[in-house]
């Protein structure tokens, strides 16, 4: 698949920056969504196959980093129409990225990848941080705040069905909704 943007982008275009301030973003039924995928060459297979999206991102946002840090993670709410899991998730930032779950144990936040994470019908399952967030790893670059950072996200419903959805998520400064245990400095693998 061709890269959407180059990342980090100081300067995302007036289509992104439109996308940006609406709300919701089941991105792909957007028609500017659309028109931003064909005009960057994604296979016309990739938007027939979301075109009615079931899952819906929004609130999407990654924290930006600091000189030479490695890994960062990226935050949203997933709500699936019907059971789905989220199995995988990648980004023209960096070829690593993995699905990583926060949680307390024996009084240490631990972070562990997890195969997938379950979205059960209509109910909004949290990605944030403490919690579960997509890591983004073995930064090249400096994710600075005010840019974007393309997502895709790869659904499963129970039938097997998959669908990707890609989204744009702002930066945000490193203190952004933290909350001790949040790991945007933490060093990773
Ligand atoms: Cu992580």
């Amino acid at each position: 698949m061709k890269p959407l943007t180059k990342v980090p982008s100081r300067t995302p275009s007036t289509m992104l920056t439109r996308m940006l301030t609406r709300p919701s973003m089941t991105a792909l039924t957007k028609p500017a969504m659309k028109s931003l995928l064909r005009a960057n060459a994604i296979a016309a297979l990739f938007v027939a196959s979301t075109a009615q999206a079931q899952v819906e991102v929004k609130a999407a946002w990654v924290r930006a980093t600091v000189p030479h840090q490695m890994g960062t993670g990226a935050f949203m709410q997933l709500t699936a129409a019907k059971d789905t899991k989220l199995v995988a998730a990648s980004s023209t930032l960096t070829p690593v990225v993995e699905i990583h779950e926060m949680r307390l144990q024996d009084n240490v936040m631990k972070m562990r990848q997890v195969d997938a994470v379950e979205l059960p019908a209509g109910r909004t399952v949290d990605f944030e941080p403490g919690g579960y967030h997509v890591m983004l790893m073995e930064l090249k670059e400096q994710v600075k705040e005010g840019s974007t950072v393309p997502l895709t996200l790869m659904f499963e419903d129970s039938k097997g069905q998959r669908e990707s959805v890609v989204v744009e998520a702002p930066v945000r400064a490193l203190n952004a909704h933290h909350r001790s245990g949040g790991h945007g400095s933490m060093g990773h693998k």
